[in-house]
């Protein structure tokens, strides 16, 4: 597809096929599948975001290293070229912009509320297990350096004492743990059969995020993590899933 009136999606590049694996620009991706927005994808190594994200003129993400993080966008589609970084502000510039359908069924709050549970209690455990295992599925090289360079700078532990042998089961526990009070939330939300925070009519945002975590975990994740989550809380994962394959192309 001609990028001119497209938007533009920045991702992280891997080695696998598709490409797609990380967590945060899942959401975007889901957002723009869900939206029916064109879209092109640009593949950029770990050690370049910094680069190109200051090349386009997108907005810092953070106030330490790394300052730039993906997705970013640029939508072409409009008057003049709108430049945006942060998969919540994304979201929330693709909702205002293109407003149907609509990513927040119950209001915009109460999706970023659930966004924020899904958040503690399932991508931070998955985290332990699934960033050690990630420089897999890197580029060998300086995708790879990059990236074992800078995750203690990130989040404060090495990545040998992140998982391994000592801590497997204490991982899986948390994970496990966080994945069960989630499902108890769940029940408490009046919602379809197929999606979990939106309505018997569609996904909301929450949905997005949650299977944008799942992906990560089954693409980047050790060797039959996601046959070990899937048929957790009664196989509510899995069919939660299948729902969200409508809204899994890569483009
Ligand atoms: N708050 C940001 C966080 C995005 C984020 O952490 N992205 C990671 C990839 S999943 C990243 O680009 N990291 C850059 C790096 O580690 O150098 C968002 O929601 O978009």
């Amino acid at each position: 597809m001609s990028s001119e009136k497209a938007i533009k999606l920045f991702d992280i590049r891997s080695t696998l096929t598709p490409q797609a694996w990380s967590p945060h620009v899942w959401r975007t991706r889901f957002v723009l599948n869900f939206k029916r927005l064109p879209y092109v994808t640009e593949w950029v190594a770990y050690p370049d975001i910094t680069e190109v994200l200051t090349e386009v003129g997108a907005p810092p993400t953070r106030t330490t290293e790394p300052l730039y993080t993906l997705p970013a966008i640029v939508d072409a589609m409009t008057d003049s070229p709108v430049i945006i970084s942060d998969s919540t502000a994304i979201a929330d510039y693709l909702e205002d912009t293109y407003p149907e359908p609509s990513i927040y069924p119950h209001g915009r709050e109460t999706q970023l509320s659930y966004v924020a549970k899904i958040g503690q209690l399932v991508a931070i455990p998955m985290a332990f297990i699934v960033v050690p295992n990630t420089m897999k599925i890197l580029p060998q090289g300086r995708d790879v350096e990059y990236y074992v360079g800078s995750r203690k700078g990130i989040f404060g532990i090495d990545l040998d004492d992140m998982y391994n042998s000592k801590n497997e089961a204490e991982r899986w526990q948390q994970l496990e743990g966080g994945l069960e009070e989630l499902s108890t939330i769940v029940e408490t939300i009046e919602h379809g059969d197929r999606w979990l925070f939106g309505t018997a009519e569609g996904p909301g945002y929450a949905d997005f995020v949650l299977a944008a975590a799942f992906v990560w975990f089954r693409n980047a994740g050790p060797e039959d993590g996601w046959e070990r989550l899937r048929t957790m809380n009664g196989g509510r994962w899995e069919r939660f899933f299948k729902s969200a394959l409508e809204y899994m192309q890569v483009l």
